[in-house]
């Protein structure tokens, strides 16, 4: 595929470039300064290009098949390169007959709810208000242009190395998303680039993206607030009851009385943190709706083939509409995912190695017979 980036010399557009490189596609790098760019490979063109001159856009565009931005500001004054920026590619993409735009933003945009949200406005907005201000205008521009769009909300970012392991979710809020590698951001914008083409709907989604690392680290943080909290309470209640001096009247309730808001927090807390891993966290019924489906019905996968490409994601619903629990799964590529009586589930893998494979439904296939539910993946 032809792929033009946009801040190709920051650090996530850096990252970008290098991988889409490495996936085979060719890569047209757009910078104000060409010389910052120290990539070279026989399929990058790094072309002279400021955003916010738009009659240096339309020859790069032309021949594209899809758009990142990974445009940034490195200071806090007030700014038009989102918006601005954007809204010229997004015109010299019309011009050029392009449609693919992935464009990053900032989960700082939606911060929660509660303390999290209070925390976020007073020293998030505080520090880049600005830039947040502009990012929103951006986001408003690229949803009305009726392009095939995603935008992708990341956390902090960090030159940490690429792992390939992050959290999803769509058009919601990622609570305990606190941080992502530039390098598994640009991970997960170059294994995106087309599968959203190929399923071929409108891609009004807003997708969160953050390392499931941060998953324990955030409860652990709210475990201790909430600890800290309760002790603040005791240390107020003993401190009441010391003054009280001799007429103790022992309340037997309080201790109980902590011991359960102890046992409730931490509960919720578990709560929070299993819920958030199930296995459809974060993807909307509309959003899974688009994607393309595979289903059961008595005793036997609807379709006996299934292609895809090697080294892009594939996510795949999954539906049962037989009153037994089926199951998908691939050995190769360790993908065992449940498949629910008359739910729908999804299926998310990237398999790396061209091959024929096997998938099957574990409580139903044979492997010795090679009997049952079972059909064959073909990865190109
Ligand atoms: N940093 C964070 O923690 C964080 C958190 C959430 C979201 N984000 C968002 O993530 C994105 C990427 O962040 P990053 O830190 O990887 O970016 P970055 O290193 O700051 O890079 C920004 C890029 O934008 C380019 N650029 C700026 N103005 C331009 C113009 N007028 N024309 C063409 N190019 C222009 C810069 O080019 P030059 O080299 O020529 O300046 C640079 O390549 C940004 O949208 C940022 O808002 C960042
Ligand atoms: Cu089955």
């Amino acid at each position: 595929m032809n792929l033009i980036v946009f801040g190709a010399t920051g650090g996530t557009g850096r990252q970008v470039v290098a991988q889409a490189l490495t996936a085979g596609h060719a890569v047209t790098a757009v910078a104000r300064r060409r010389d910052a760019l120290a990539i070279r490979h026989d399929r990058l063109a790094v072309l002279h290009g400021d955003v916010l001159e738009p009659a240096t856009l339309a020859q790069p565009l032309a021949g594209q098949d899809a758009v990142v931005s990974a445009l940034g500001v490195r200071s806090r004054a007030p700014t038009t390169v989102f918006s601005a920026g954007v809204s010229n590619i997004i015109q010299a993409m019309e011009a050029a007959g392009v449609r693919r735009l992935i464009c990053i933003s900032a989960a700082g945009l939606d911060p929660g709810f509660g303390l999290l949200r209070w925390i976020a406005k007073s020293i998030l907005y505080g520090m880049l208000k600005h830039a947040y201000d502009d990012i929103r205008r951006m986001e408003a521009l690229v949803k009305d242009s009726g392009l095939d769009w995603t935008i992708i909300r990341a956390p902090m970012l960090t030159d940490e190395p690429r792992t390939g392991q992050y959290q999803i979710a769509t058009n919601k809020h990622l609570a305990r998303g606190r941080s992502i590698a530039r390098a598994d951001l640009a991970d997960y914008i170059v294994t995106h680039l087309s599968i959203f083409m190929v399923v071929g709907t409108s891609d009004n989604i807003v997708y969160s993206l953050t390392h499931p690392a941060e998953f324990r680290s955030f409860v652990l943080v709210v475990f201790l607030l909430a600890m800290a909290l309760i002790g603040v309470g005791a240390g107020i209640a003993a401190t009441v009851q010391n003054y009280r001096g001799g007429e103790r009247r022992a309340p037997t309730a309080l201790p109980v009385a902590l011991a359960t808001l102890v046992g409730v927090a931490a509960g919720a807390i578990l709560v929070a943190a299993v819920a958030g891993s199930s296995e459809n966290a974060g993807v909307s019924p509309a959003a899974l709706a688009a994607l393309p489906a595979l289903k059961t019905a008595n005793f036997a996968f609807d379709q006996a083939e299934l292609r895809v490409k090697a080294g892009e994601t594939v996510a795949l619903r999954l539906e049962n509409s037989d009153t037994l629990r089926h199951s998908f799964d691939v050995d190769e590529f360790g993908i065992h995912a449940p498949m629910p009586s008359g739910q729908r589930s999804l299926a998310l893998f990237k398999p790396e190695a061209p091959g024929t494979y096997t998938f099957y439904c574990a409580p139903h296939y044979d492997k010795a017979t090679g009997e049952g539910m079972k059909g064959i993946l073909i990865v190109d």
